[in-house]
């Protein structure tokens, strides 16, 4: 590939400015209903809906097109109750006494605590590792670039996909997670970002109502 060559940019639709409006605000009005579950149901979720939402996941901006990411999908019994197992050792030493006594005081109104049976329980754990080499073919060790930015959109993208599809995520964070890599047989020079667990609520999943509050427009944006 000649470093210049390029094709049209893909036609968009030519939607009015009503359209655009419509649009706009049922994306808003679809996006507002996505809530982060901490109660899972073990029901199945075909493999093909976490793919397409991966394939959609990788077609996030990110630096160079090296596509820096890497998505472990985890549906074995035993690596769930592996990474439950570990997460739970940190989250045990996370709540007592490691975290500020600030951070769990803001923790509080999501009433969480360092147990997380949901790791077991979701039919998916996607864990998202960043690559700091690679380059867009395989076998390549290219510098990869603005890796943590790219891994957040294509997240963000994934998150979006997979509630589009009707399913639920919990993005998880335990720290530090390099146990991940070892579960997931990933490369040293990979840097896990994030569990996100992917399935059905619970029949009787509940959301604190502490995360029911958005910030209004005015209080998030500015126009100069
Ligand atoms: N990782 C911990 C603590 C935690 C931290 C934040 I910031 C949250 O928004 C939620 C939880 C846990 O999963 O319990």
């Amino acid at each position: 590939m000649k470093p210049l060559d390029h094709i049209p940019y893909t036609a968009l639709p030519d939607y009015s400015d009503d359209d655009r409006i419509a649009r706009a605000r049922l994306a808003y009005e679809h996006l507002k209903t996505r809530r982060t579950c901490r109660h899972f149901s073990d029901a199945p979720v075909p493999r093909a809906v976490i793919e397409y939402a991966l394939l959609a996941a990788g077609t996030a901006p990110n630096g160079a097109n090296h596509q820096p990411w890497h998505f472990a999908v985890i549906e074995s019994a035993d690596k769930k109750k592996s990474v439950r197992e570990e997460a739970e050792r940190e989250e045990a030493a996370f709540y007592n006494g490691k975290a500020s006594a600030e951070w769990i005081a803001a923790l509080a109104p999501l009433g969480t605590d360092g147990n997380k049976p949901y790791l077991e329980t979701a039919p998916y754990l996607i864990v998202i590792f960043g690559q700091r080499r690679g380059g867009m073919f395989p076998g390549e060790k290219k510098q990869n670039y603005y890796v943590t930015e790219s891994v957040g959109i294509a997240t963000g993208m994934l998150i979006s996909a997979l509630h589009d599809a009707g399913l639920a995520t919990l993005t998880h964070t335990p720290n530090p997670m390099k146990f991940l890599n070892q579960i997931c047989e990933r490369p040293a020079d990979e840097k896990p970002a994030m569990i996100l667990v992917v399935g059905k609520p619970a029949d009787d999943a509940t959301i604190p109502v502490h995360a029911t509050h958005k910030k209004p427009l005015d209080q998030i944006s500015s126009w100069l």
